[in-house]
Order: structure tokens, then C-alpha cells, then sequence
């Protein structure tokens, strides 16, 4: 594997998976791998989970990390190619992407959608301008239309956790106040597809994701239908893409709670983090122990050691 930004580019999803599980037991071999290589990861937009856990990877595999926050302390990046630049950019993502090439042997990314221009967001031009003038492998931190990394340590999450071969997995759209990147939904059904699992998505209409990721997985209008015998709640809310980064609905409605779970098979709750207690969640949930929202977190290591470990075998 040379670049890491979607299911695609995994050649063996379940041997990837296995191999997270795997580097979760310590081997001091591991510190090795890594040896006299750096890792660079560059955030456009906030990020606690992602950040962490792929810096504590990269540090696990005895890499060099350096991180650097784009937005605020780099250059105002220009990524529309043969522009004349005399507004307020001052770089163009040409020359930092090479400049980051030289400096990095992988670099992660973390670009989020402007949720404006659907066309713009979904060629992911900044994640693939990187790829093209870096020279080095790039890992996807998520980007405008996908979470690769939260996919991996997701898929890890329900491996672990279930107690059926073919689990019922319902990832269910909630209320939020704020248009948010249909990028986590996109690549959960993209790769829990890929998975031995019952999958079903439930949203209101109006939330249906792309086709292209969707690729045919059953869709559930009535929420409570959609919950009866889940044993995985996986719950995110996204913007609508028809409809491109509107807000639709907030209908409290569709917020998860103890209540609405009841007809479940005792479901195990599962959200990428952060979350909005009593909006997206209700306490009732995040503190019982139907929640496994921290051990998921928790899984961020181990998947994004297994793909730099993965990619560092190519270099
Ligand atoms: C991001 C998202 O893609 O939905 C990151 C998830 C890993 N989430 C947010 O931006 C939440 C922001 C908020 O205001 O709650």
C-alpha cells in the first residue's frame, strides 16, 4: 500500500484489520520499523482524536513526528492550478506539497469539505494535489469525503465487540445545529459494507448519501423499524448531499437515547467524536454501558499503526 485515503486502496481489508488488532499487543520489534523516518501531519481544521492517535502510532513504530497546524500558521494556500496569485494567498499547495516531500518520508492530512461547492469537495483537490507533488506516500486524516482511519479503527471496534458471526449494524443520522462533511457516514458504509454485517443506514429523507458510497446498502426511513434487533448503533450526524451542506431537519426526534433503543438487541452505541451530549446522544446513553464511543476512540492507535506499518513496508 503506498498512499492510504480510502477502502480502495486496502488490498485485504480483514488482514488489516486482523494486523490492528495485532499491534495493540506490544512487541518492542515494533519500535524498528519505523526507525529513522518521519512523519509529517498537516491539519487545515481542528482535531483531537486523529491527531493523538496517529502521532502515538507514529511514535510506537519509532518514527520522527512533526505536526503543524495549516490553518493559522501556514501560508494562506492557493490550490486552483495556473492562477495569477495577487489576492491574500500566498502559497500555492505546488511548491508546499514538494516542500513537504523533502522534509517527510509519509505525511497524514487532515482537509475538511467546504460544504458549499459539492463538485470542488468531492474531486478532494487538495488531498490529491498533495499525493501528485509530494512524492511520498499521504495518508488520509479525513478529508473532504472520507474517514479512512476512523473506518479502520471502527471496523476493529465491532470485531471485538460482537457477539454474533453476522452482527446488525444501523448507522443512524442524528440532530446536530451545524452543517457537518458527509465524510464519516461515506466511508462507514463504504467499508462496513466490505464487512460480514447486516448493514442498514436510517436518516429522514432528504439525507440520502451518494450513491457511489451507498453502492445499494439498505435504507430504513422509520428510525425505530430500522433499531429493532441492532446490536451496533453507529450514530452521525451529516448535512444533506442532495440538497449540498444544508441543514434539513434538527428534529430532536432522531437523537439517540435509552428509550429508542429498547427494542434492540441491547446495541452497542458507537459515534467518531466529538459529540453533543443531549443533541446528537443523551446522557442516558454515553454513560450507560451500551456506550462505546471511548474504547472506539481508543481503537485510533492500533488502525492508524497497522497503515503506517503497512505503508512503510513500500519505502
Ligand atoms: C467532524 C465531522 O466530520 O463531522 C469530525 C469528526 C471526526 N465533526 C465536527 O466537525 C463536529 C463539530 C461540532 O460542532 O460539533
Amino acid at each position: 500500500m503506498r498512499n492510504f485515503t480510502s477502502v480502495h486502496d486496502v488490498q485485504d481489508l480483514n488482514a488489516l484489520v486482523q494486523s490492528a488488532r495485532t499491534c495493540k499487543i506490544f512487541d518492542p520489534l515494533q519500535m524498528k520499523k519505523g526507525k529513522g523516518k518521519t512523519l509529517g501531519l498537516i491539519f487545515m481544521n481542528p482535531s483531537l482524536r486523529t491527531r493523538l492517535s496517529t502521532q502515538k502510532a507514529g511514535i510506537n513504530l519509532g518514527m520522527d513526528v512533526m505536526i503543524m497546524n495549516f490553518s493559522g500558521e501556514g501560508w494562506a494556500l492557493e490550490t486552483k492550478e495556473g492562477v495569477v496569485m495577487d489576492g491574500d494567498k500566498a502559497e500555492h499547495i505546488i511548491e508546499a506539497a514538494g516542500v513537504l516531500g523533502e522534509y517527510c518520508d509519509i505525511i497524514g492530512l487532515r482537509s475538511f469539505p467546504g460544504l458549499k461547492d459539492r463538485e470542488a469537495d468531492y474531486s478532494e483537490e487538495i488531498l490529491n494535489s498533495l499525493i501528485k507533488y509530494s512524492g511520498v506516500p499521504v495518508i488520509s486524516l479525513e478529508s473532504a469525503t472520507r474517514h479512512p482511519l476512523q473506518s479502520l479503527a471502527d471496523m476493529v471496534t465491532i470485531e471485538e465487540f460482537k457477539k454474533v458471526n453476522k452482527p446488525k449494524v444501523v448507522m443512524s443520522w442524528a440532530p446536530h445545529p451545524r452543517a457537518l462533511p458527509q465524510s464519516v457516514p461515506n466511508s462507514f458504509v463504504e467499508w462496513a459494507s466490505k464487512m460480514d454485517y447486516e448493514l442498514i443506514v436510517t436518516h429522514p429523507e432528504g439525507y440520502e448519501l451518494s450513491e457511489s458510497f451507498m453502492n445499494g446498502v439498505q435504507i430504513e426511513y422509520d428510525q425505530n423499524k430500522a433499531f429493532e434487533g441492532a446490536d451496533f448503533v453507529y450514530v452521525k450526524n451529516w448535512s444533506s448531499f442532495e440538497e449540498y451542506g444544508k441543514v434539513l431537519t434538527t428534529d430532536r426526534d432522531w437523537m439517540i437515547s435509552a428509550r429508542k433503543l429498547r427494542n434492540s438487541r441491547d446495541a452497542k452505541v458507537m459515534h467518531c467524536l466529538p459529540v453533543r451530549r443531549n443533541v446528537v446522544i443523551a446522557d442516558d446513553i454515553l454513560d450507560g454501558s451500551q456506550s462505546i464511543v471511548v474504547e472506539e476512540a481508543g481503537n485510533r492507535v492500533c488502525a492508524a499503526q497497522a497503515v503506517i506499518q503497512e505503508i512503510l513496508k513500500s519505502l
